[in-house]
């Protein structure tokens, strides 16, 4: 029975037990059943709550953050070792349920900080925490087991500055998928992440927990980094919507590295709202970040770009040229078709589509090796800072060198059958800093992605915006040049599609596995992004076509625990 029609029926029950009542004790007794009933009635479905909607029962009374931390804490118990071991998450925090009731006290004397109070929210295992707080920070390897980091990332100092709740950290690709050629998802600490739309299904990387943890309500939200496709791809196959923010605009500060010159931080949830609630809240300048000191004055509200009229008469282009390069692997005819479909439904909201208008130097970025050459030289040196900057560790890790010969010294732990390549990181060691090779492959990136890319796509065609469908390399111009990507749901896989291996352990495409529409622009144009991808998404409504597989869907709601 849909639960909808389940809900009914539990409805009238209540409505006829609350008349029992009121006949059998009198009005006030049966005004206080049907009152708590009701309430009961009304209380968010964690799989789809939405940040507005938990903020409006925790004002009113429906439910404390004690209850939501235990839901979530439940949720996770439920799916992630147990039943479909689906290893989102690496670690619960075992500070949160205590926060969590400072937080439920701090709104009943002066109210809510932010629309963030007292919401539970997840972050990607290579964002720090505070150690005294009982969380490890790694990028899931036992290399940084129990190392005391520095203190909060510059985005966790804003979300808990904000009210928000630390609820634990989600696995991902372990070093955000900067160590080998391993399969999406696997990390030494928290085994292989799988999606939650079909059994063995490849998240994607490297955010894959951040993605699978907000598609099935283990978090009201989760956030994750991305340095190439780490946050939309994720985004894509786990039926989401995700923020990529210009390189700049949210702190890396106690961040795992791999490139300051394209890492960025930003969120996963399951509506365009929820993203741009967090973002308004995390992003902004951090002095231990000097690149966000050169991001616009002021971040804007960008709730405020939330209008469902935000696509009349947007230019947005189609960089056809790059779905023609057989690098872009994943755009296959389901997704291709169901592009056009987009494209269409994207005209009757009254956007002009522009189609081709291609990135000049779409070809040269495939066969560019500049990408490679900045991201080793940067990690090298980033990393090995990282470890340096720890207050202990014991590992004994302390360097990259280091880092090579554990992985290779623990294989049980870091090297098991199917995920043994740190080619990646051999690859790095062997480079040694910033020289003139560097310099000329960064400028080569930011004129390949920016000024000969997508600038210069914009300025042919006039444009507000580029699509493109999320999945396959589709990101690496807005990687390269640090530029933003929003992601929304598109669309899923037929029934009667087959399964084709995504790794020893995962599977992709599968029956029923969603992929992604993503709006890319300029540096610091999240806004006009965010209110194309908001009017595009409250369309189509793409995300509530389809659940997770039933084995996925954690039954813990919140009446449960506020019935204990
Ligand atoms: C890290 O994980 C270990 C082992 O699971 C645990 O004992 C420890 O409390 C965690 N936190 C820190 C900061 O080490
Ligand atoms: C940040 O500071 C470093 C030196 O500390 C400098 O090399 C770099 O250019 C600065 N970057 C920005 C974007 O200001
Ligand atoms: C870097 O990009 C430039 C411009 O496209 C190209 O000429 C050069 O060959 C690239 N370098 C590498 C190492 O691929
Ligand atoms: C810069 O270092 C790289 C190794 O990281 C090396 O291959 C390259 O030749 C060096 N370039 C110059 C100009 O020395
Ligand atoms: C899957 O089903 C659709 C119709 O729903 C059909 O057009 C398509 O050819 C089928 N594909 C395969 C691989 O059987
Ligand atoms: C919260 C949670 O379930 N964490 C688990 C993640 O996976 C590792 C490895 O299996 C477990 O040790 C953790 O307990």
């Amino acid at each position: 029975m849909p639960s909808s029609t389940l809900r009914l029926l539990l409805f009238g029950f209540e409505l006829a037990l609350a008349f029992l009542v009121h006949a059998a004790y009198g009005t006030l007794a049966a005004a206080e059943v049907k009152s708590s009933l009701i309430k009961r009635w009304a209380l968010p479905d964690l799989y789809e709550a939405s940040v507005t909607e938990l903020q409006a029962g925790l004002n009113e009374g429906d439910f404390t953050s004690v209850d939501l931390v235990k839901a979530y804490f439940a949720r996770i118990s439920e799916v992630n070792l147990a039943g479909p071991a689906l290893r989102a998450v690496i670690e619960t925090n075992p500070s949160a349920l205590a926060e969590a009731a400072v937080l439920d006290a701090e709104r009943q004397l002066l109210g809510p900080r932010s629309l963030l109070h007292g919401i539970p929210v997840l972050l990607k295992d290579n964002i720090a925490t505070t150690a005294s707080e009982g969380m490890n920070t790694t990028a899931g390897s036992y290399s940084m087991l129990g190392s005391i980091v520095p203190g909060d990332a510059g985005v966790v100092k804003r979300l808990r500055a904000a009210g928000a709740i630390i609820l634990g950290k989600a696995n991902l690709s372990e070093f955000a998928h900067y160590r080998g050629n391993l399969a999406s998802g696997w990390s030494g600490r928290g085994g292989q992440c799988t999606a939650a739309y079909y059994p063995g299904s490849d998240p994607c990387g490297s955010s894959a927990g951040s993605g699978v943890a907000a598609s099935i309500g283990l978090a009201a939200v989760t956030l994750g980094t991305e340095t190439d496709g780490s946050i939309t791809c994720p985004t894509s196959h786990s039926n989401l919507a995700g923020i990529k923010p210009t390189v700049g605009l949210t702190s890396r500060a106690g961040v795992i590295p791999i490139s300051e010159h394209q890492d960025t931080v930003g969120p996963l949830t399951r509506s365009v709202s929820d993203a741009a609630i967090v973002l308004s809240i995390i992003a902004g300048p951090d002095p231990n970040d000097n690149f966000t000191l050169a991001q616009p004055n002021r971040v804007p509200q960008y709730e405020r770009a939330l209008s469902t009229s935000a696509l009349q008469g947007a230019r947005l282009g189609v960089p056809r040229a790059m779905f023609l390069e057989p690098a872009y692997s994943g755009l296959d005819n389901t997704v291709l078709s169901a592009f056009e479909v987009a494209l269409e439904t994207l005209k009757s909201l009254g956007a002009i589509i522009v189609d081709p208008a291609n990135i000049p130097s779409a070809y040269q970025i495939y066969a560019s090796g500049n990408e490679s050459i900045v991201n080793a030289v940067d990690f090298k040196v980033q990393i090995n800072a990282w470890y340096q900057s720890l207050y202990t560790n014991p590992s004994g890790v302390r360097s990259l060198a280091d880092l090579i010969a554990f992985n290779d010294a623990n294989p049980t732990l870091e090297e098991p059958t199917g995920y043994t390549s740190q080619s990646i990181l051999i690859e790095a060691e062997a480079t040694s800093g910033y020289n003139a090779t560097f310099y000329q492959a960064l400028a080569a990136d930011y004129e390949l992605g920016r000024t000969n890319g997508i600038d210069a796509a914009l300025q042919q065609y006039n444009l507000d915006a580029l699509i493109l469908p999320a999945n396959g390399r589709t990101t690496t111009p807005a990687a390269i040049a640090g530029y933003p990507i929003v992601t929304v749901p598109l669309g899923f896989y037929p029934e009667n599609t087959t399964t084709r291996s995504a790794g020893p352990n995962t599977v992709y495409p599968a029956p029923g596995v969603p992929f992604g529409l993503s709006f890319l622009g300029t540096a610091y144009s999240e806004y006009n992004l965010i209110g194309y991808a908001y009017a595009y998404e409250q369309k189509t409504m793409t995300r509530l076509a389809r659940k997770a597989y039933p084995a996925a869907i954690p039954t813990t709601q919140l009446e449960d625990i506020i019935s204990q």
